[in-house]
């Protein structure tokens, strides 16, 4: 009993907060590299700028005016660029992992390393060799590359040239990315993630979208969400799930053996009381986050979306050929990102966001310094919930405490409350493999070694079980020094989740 053998013990990054070497071997500029940073009282901007010159900023979960495009301005910090500096300490990094004795390593791969403006017609070879060289250390180990294909990646020439995802080019040109994807690291990589959190993508940042209603996105926690410009958002992301539902097709005819995952941001949902009302809300709220997820695992729009539509006034722009492509080629996983669940409260109903985030405070639960509320049994609950709605196999592939690390004297970082928060979830996911037959493929903790912060862009929200010296600003030695989660962490997966003390 308990989890089952193989089962994937890992951790998992994303370029744009780990990487950096922005402008190293060949790389071209991502919307991510545009992006200030921030905290929690001061959110993340984008600055812009006309023809004429006029400029002007956005937080980073909304979308440009129409008839802008985004731009780098000197004098600001940009976290990206350096982030924690993966590129330069990927061997490190990768020793690392493996002493903590990873099965499973989830990276993304920056898009514009490869293809550094999004439509090249052919991808830069230096891009493409650094990863070889992260996969073949990574094998060299026996961890499994999980690569995510698509993270919060939006090159700036295919945002500015095209309005992003709004137009049907770009699902060629991100097929022709994952094809050179596919073909080269066929007999190296087998789970691939096509697309992150495609349930939370919006605005400029992730979909490269201009707008006349610039209060679009609801990406971070600080993101203002509207409806108003929803359908654009929904236009986009529908050629997302059609991209990726081609780049299923593409890779299995390639490599019949890959496994092939889309992923969600799935908080959990609860009704605020037992009113009906409530309780329909909270319902009704947590279809909306799985309506995309519906069409990767069951190949097709739900009923309710046009429900969704009709509110919107939105009339979904369908091509000939994307029901069929939706429909023959769903997704083999579901892997999700889970953090924290969230409340539905009749009475202040916009308080709660697509993914689940925000919402109504839970006076049952604790909550993180950046007031995420701790959830363990939410997880099982999720967990159950996915799995009894698509009865895929499962992919816990982010999950994590952001928290303020303190360095002692001695320089050990004693990070019991992260430990804390892990074991926790691990209990609940346990049992939920254990007693409820849930069928899950791993579990990859979020930030393993400390990265940049998407929602906030802080150095000092930190998740890792691997410090990284470095404060919001960019400045510090980038050394890593395990913290105590380092070693509890290696027991965990030595014993197959059996020993949590
Ligand atoms: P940070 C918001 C809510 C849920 C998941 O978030 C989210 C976000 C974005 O902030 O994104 C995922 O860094 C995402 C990661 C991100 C992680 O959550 O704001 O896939 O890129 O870092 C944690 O604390």
């Amino acid at each position: 009993m308990g989890f089952p053998e193989g089962f994937l013990w890992g951790g998992a990054t994303a370029a744009n907060q780990f990487e950096g070497g922005f402008k190293e071997g060949g790389r071209g500029l991502a919307v991510s590299d545009i992006i200030t940073d921030g905290n929690q009282e001061s959110p993340r901007r984008i600055f812009y700028e006309f023809d004429d010159g006029k400029q002007g900023s956005i937080r980073c979960g909304e979308c440009i005016p129409i008839g802008a495009h985004g731009v780098l301005k000197e004098d600001y910090y940009y976290p990206s660029h350096k982030a924690t500096d993966f590129y330069h300490h990927y061997k490190e990094d990768i020793a690392l992992m493996a002493e903590m004795g990873f099965k499973v390593y989830r990276f993304s791969l920056s898009w514009t390393r490869i293809f550094p403006n999004g439509d090249d017609e052919t991808p830069n070879e230096e891009g493409l060799k650094f990863y070889d060289n992260v996969i073949d250390e990574l094998l060299k180990y026996g961890i499994e590359p999980l690569v995510t294909i698509l993270h919060f990646d939006m090159p700036l020439n295919l945002a500015n040239k095209y309005n992003g995802w709004e137009s049907r080019k770009l699902i060629d040109f991100y097929l022709r990315y994952a094809e050179v994807l596919f073909k080269r690291w066929r007999d190296k990589v087998k789970y691939w993630v096509t697309v992150n959190e495609i349930n939370v993508l919006g605005g400029y940042w992730t979909l490269g979208l201009a707008s006349n209603n610039r209060l679009e996105g609801n990406h971070s926690n600080q993101g203002e969400t509207s409806f108003k410009d929803a359908g654009g958002k929904i236009q986009a992301i529908h050629h997302l799930l059609v991209a990726s539902a081609y780049a299923n097709k593409m890779a299995r005819e390639i490599n019949p053996n890959f496994k092939l995952g889309c992923m969600l941001a799935l908080s959990g949902i609860y009704p605020a009381t037992c009113h009906p009302k409530d309780v329909f809300g909270a319902y009704d709220f947590r279809r909306r986050a799985l309506m995309f997820s519906d069409v990767v695992c069951r190949g097709a729009y739900p009923n309710y979306a046009q429900t969704i539509f009709n509110e919107y006034d939105f009339q979904l722009k369908m091509e000939p050929g994307d029901e069929e492509i939706l429909k023959e080629h769903p997704t083999d996983f579901l892997a999700f990102s889970y953090y924290r669940t969230t409340v539905f409260d009749r009475n202040s109903p916009n308080t709660t966001t697509t993914g689940g985030q925000q919402g109504a405070p839970n006076p049952y639960l604790e909550k993180t310094p950046w007031g995420w509320p701790i959830d363990p049994e939410g997880l099982r609950f999720v967990l159950n919930e996915l799995y009894d709605r698509y009865q895929k196999p499962l992919f816990i592939v982010e999950n994590g405490m952001g928290n303020i690390d303190d360095v002692e004297e001695d320089g050990s970082i004693n990070d019991d409350d992260r430990i804390d928060y892990l074991k926790r979830h691990i209990e609940e996911m346990k049992k939920a493999v254990e007693i409820d037959h849930v069928d899950l493929l791993g579990y990859t903790p979020w930030g393993c070694i400390d990265l940049v912060s998407a929602g906030t862009g802080e150095m000092k929200k930190r998740y890792g079980l691997v410090y990284v010296d470095m404060d919001d600003k960019g400045n510090g030695t980038l050394k890593r020094s395990k913290k105590k989660s380092f070693y509890w962490y290696k027991n965990v997966i030595k014993t197959n989740g059996e020993e949590l003390d």
